[in-house]
């Protein structure tokens, strides 16, 4: 059986692969290799050893694994291979209907010794938010990495939160943790054994995975349009309580919890999610927005905040930036998308000499050019992190300004 799945995932070649089943039924068969040996690096460029779950054996390890995403209804089969050189793991479904035997919990159920596989199965019977962990070891494996996102759509695909929920135009997935370096420097197994499990006392605070200016990033970042529904899926696998604080003119409306619908939706510009917990959140803004989501890591012991990150906004009124001047649309940004170089023209009447700035989503500015004359300006942007920017220059008082994707 083992081999026959391994089979088709190879055949797709990528790791998530659907059969319709004579019920209608989709059967979808995805992949997870348990990986102990890497590193991350964080934010300030700390590195850190890390467990993960990642798509295939070769690839370097990230945070968090991989996101499994089905439909409400699929059957799945997670295909689980250890490529840890030491130690066993486990795969727990978290908040998933899963049977004794694929629970993932190691004394009921079963570990996975180093280079052995099993396909975990389960139905996907709500749509919602949950997460998957290694279970072995419990927190210190998921402390050292071992965690993701599954994510149950509405049947079809269709952009709903569930099948026939409220619709939405654009989503987000944050799944958010902490890191305390001590940790990932003792390897769990000496600590187990040990039994000195140490004080926890983390001293990075992510949301997938990334802090500070890494938030700045096309994944986790809001970037869309006035009047858009943005569907937040919300998850925390850390051992703190994490408060999100939204900005009241996003309208956050509260609709789904742990994989359910609420009975009644609420608005809260405040929302405490304790470890293991999922909300699905709504928000959306009739005007321009730039702000930011501030979120607290909360030590539940005494209730103090023990760390702040702030998750950008970007809601950009489309239709009256075409409306206000054509201006406002002057900078002309090719490609965009971009890699590489980006080549900047300006579509102005007059261009006395002009200062181009590269400013990120909190609005810093990262880059200054200085331009003069007439035509094409060529800049390079390899060095800078993939991620979104706004190009913006001051002429006689106005400012024009582009949004430049590097990807
Ligand atoms: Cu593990």
């Amino acid at each position: 059986m083992k081999l026959i799945i391994f089979r088709i995932i190879l055949s797709f070649n990528i790791c998530n692969c659907f059969i319709s089943t004579s019920f209608g039924q989709r059967l979808v068969v995805d992949s997870l290799f348990l990986a102990n040996t890497g590193t991350h690096e964080l934010w300030d460029k700390t590195q850190i050893a890390l467990y993960s779950f990642i798509s295939t054996p070769k690839q370097s390890v990230y945070l968090p694994g991989k996101t499994i995403e089905v439909e409400e209804g699929d059957s799945v089969h997670i295909y689980s291979r250890s490529i840890s050189n030491d130690g066993f793991h486990t795969i727990h479904l978290h908040g998933l209907d899963v049977d004794t035997e694929n629970d993932g919990e190691p004394l009921t159920s079963f570990p996975i010794a180093p280079y052995n596989s099993y396909t975990y199965k389960f139905l996907a019977k709500n749509a919602g938010t949950y997460i998957y962990h290694c279970h072995v070891g419990d927190v210190m494996h998921v402390q050292m990495g071992m965690y993701g996102l599954v994510i149950v759509k509405a049947k079809g695909g269709k952009k709903t939160a569930w099948t026939d929920g409220p619709a939405y135009d654009k989503s987000f997935s944050w799944l958010s943790s902490e890191v305390d370096k001590f940790w990932h420097e003792n390897t769990p197994n000496a600590m187990m054994n040990d039994f000195r499990i140490p004080v926890y006392s983390p001293n990075y605070f992510m949301i997938n995975g990334k802090s500070q200016q890494q938030l700045n990033d096309t994944g986790t970042a809001i970037i869309a349009e006035t009047n858009q529904k943005i569907y937040l899926r919300i998850a925390n696998i850390g051992f703190y309580k994490h408060q999100f604080i939204f900005p009241s003119r996003l309208n956050p409306e509260v609709i789904d919890s742990d994989g359910r619908p609420l009975p009644k939706s609420y608005i809260a510009d405040t929302l405490n999610v304790l470890p293991g917990e999922r909300y699905g959140v709504m928000v959306s803004s009739s005007s321009s927005l730039f702000e930011k989501v501030k979120v607290n890591f909360i030590d539940m012991n005494n209730q103090v905040s023990k760390g702040i990150e702030e998750i950008p906004i970007n809601v950009v009124n489309n239709v009256s930036i075409d409306k206000k001047s054509k201006y406002q649309s002057s900078i002309q940004i090719a490609p965009n998308p971009a890699q590489e170089t980006i080549r900047i023209s300006l579509n102005i009447p007059s261009k006395p000499p002009y200062m181009l700035r590269i400013k990120d989503l909190f609005g810093r500015t990262i880059s200054e050019i200085y331009c003069q004359g007439v035509g094409i300006k060529e800049i390079d942007v390899a060095s800078l992190p993939r991620a979104i920017y706004i190009i913006e220059t001051n002429i006689n008082g106005i400012i024009y300004s582009e949004k430049l994707i590097l990807d």
